[in-house]
């Protein structure tokens, strides 16, 4: 009976631990979205190679160490005729064995440190005797010819980590992002690390990474997408993490990176620089908008700045009277007005908040809240519209009190929510519309959403 019982207890135990390393094994991929162990990239290439000779040249110490431990613990082993022998010859320290163990150890510490110090060196270093520089500066490839003064550079971003999300700032073309960096294929970039608030750091598996982003220091670092010379594999979105423990949301502060054809990042920076147009601004009240300030003086209104600036007061001054407001985009934009400016920035309106992301060409992200919230349709790189939607108002429906398991917990911690900076952020401003006896309905959450989702 016992026996029976102790052989049952073996099998649990055995099953348990059967499943347990399986368990632990599921999470070891090669080819993961944040796997190291598949570069896309020169800098990650480099960073690997290190790996894998420090695993060698750890494997072959293991394996000399551990046989000479085994065999020793097999010859030597306590016989039961031991008592009667006498004590074997007592050593004491053998010069050769010592100056061979420590020449030994010397010799692996160096097939270490040499690609070592390299990598430091090639990671440290814009890699301008490279053979891939030429190519990368802005003024040999960026179509359409570079923006004044940065031909002789490569591309440059710099990036602020914020609690908990990313902003880039294209300082070469003028343009800012936030949360999906967008890089060209095959091209040096240089990343100016910045932090707002405490330490980050910015991590790219398959790139490059990981460097601390420290407030008050001058961080950088190089990467360049680019596993073969077709490039054909290289396209797409890339996944990363902040790796510096940075507060409550630290966890869901990701990273993303599009890497996309040349041309198509020119389109990229051409869509993002041209200020945001109010909604219905081919209606005929913008028309007549831009016919009265062109009246008014012609030569005003020439570029897409002083366009959007005549259309967004235009779209103000209409959006007081309710019966103006026709769509549940003009709705949003209106809310939008009321709400969100003092922490967002909208491109040519009069939204300049610094506090949370740019919004300008929010809908045109793979993702919202530092990539928590997935637009994605499931398995493909295309935004799907109706999730897009959903997470956009859930987002700004948020609330860590609902009833609603939907709205609550999405981001605990989230400075959206509760803002110190602004004393409690969109709480104290629901509480003051609450005051001023215009709540935020559910319809105005989805107006919101929808007006968001206008922002392509
Ligand atoms: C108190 C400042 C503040 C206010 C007010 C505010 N936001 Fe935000 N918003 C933030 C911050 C900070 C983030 C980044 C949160 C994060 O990802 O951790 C954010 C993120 C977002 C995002 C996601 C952007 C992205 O690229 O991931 C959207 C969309 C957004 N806010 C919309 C709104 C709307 C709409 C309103 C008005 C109803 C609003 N916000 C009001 C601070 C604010
Ligand atoms: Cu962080």
């Amino acid at each position: 009976m016992r026996a029976r019982c102790n052989a049952t207890a073996g099998r649990i135990v055995g099953a348990i631990g059967v499943a347990t390393l399986a368990l632990v094994m599921a999470g070891c991929s090669f080819t993961g979205k944040q796997s190291t162990l598949d570069p896309k990239g020169p800098v990650a290439a480099q960073q690997l190679n290190l790996f894998y000779i420090t695993v060698w040249v750890s494997l072959f110490i293991f394996i000399i160490v551990g046989s000479i431990m085994a065999v020793a613990v097999w010859r030597f082993r306590e016989r039961p005729t031991d008592s009667t022998k006498p004590l074997p010859d007592q050593g004491h320290g053998n010069p050769l064995v010592e100056i061979g163990l420590i020449g030994s150890s010397i010799a692996l510490l160096v097939i270490i440190a040499i690609p070592t110090m390299k990598a430091i060196w090639d990671t440290m270093e814009l890699p301008t005797d490279k053979p891939f520089w030429p190519t990368s500066l802005l003024g040999n490839w960026y179509p359409g010819g570079a923006p004044q003064g940065s031909d002789k550079e490569p591309l440059e971003v710099t990036v602020t980590g914020y609690q908990w999300w990313w902003a880039y700032d294209y300082k070469q073309f003028g343009v800012v992002t936030a949360n999906e960096l967008i890089i060209p294929v095959g091209k040096v970039v240089k990343l100016n690390l910045r932090s707002k608030d405490v330490i980050h750091s910015y991590w790219l598996p398959k790139l490059a990474g990981k460097v601390d982003v420290i407030p008050g220091r001058a961080n950088w670092l190089w990467l360049m997408a680019d596993e073969d010379t077709t490039q054909s594999h290289t396209l797409g979105l890339y996944y990363g993490q902040c790796a510096e423990f940075c507060g409550e949301s630290h966890a869901y502060m990701l990273i993303r990176a599009r890497v996309v054809t040349p041309d198509e990042f020119a389109k990229w920076i051409d869509a993002n620089k041209a200020p945001v147009m109010p909604p219905g601004a081919d209606q005929p009240w913008a028309v007549a908008a831009l016919a009265t300030a062109g009246a008014k003086d012609p030569s005003s209104i020439i570029t897409p700045a002083q366009k959007a600036t005549v259309l967004w007061t235009a779209f103000t001054e209409r959006s007081k009277t309710p019966a103006n407001l026709i769509t549940s985009v003009d709705r949003g934009a209106k809310l939008f007005f009321a709400n969100c400016v003092l922490c967002h920035t909208i491109n040519g309106s009069t939204a300049q908040g610094t506090v949370g992301p740019n919004l300008s060409h929010v809908a045109a992200r793979a993702s919202i809240a530092a990539g928590v919230l997935d637009n994605l349709k499931i398995g493909t790189e295309e935004i799907d519209p109706a999730r897009q939607n959903e997470n956009f108002y859930r987002w700004v429906a948020q609330n860590p009190a609902s009833p609603d398991p939907k709205l609550r917990d999405i981001k605990p911690g989230n400075l959206m929510w509760y803002n110190p900076q602004l004393d409690q952020g969109l709480k104290v401003i629901r509480a003051l519309n609450l005051k001023a006896g215009h709540a935020l309905t559910d319809q105005d959450f989805h107006d919101l959403a929808n007006f968001l989702q206008s922002l392509k």
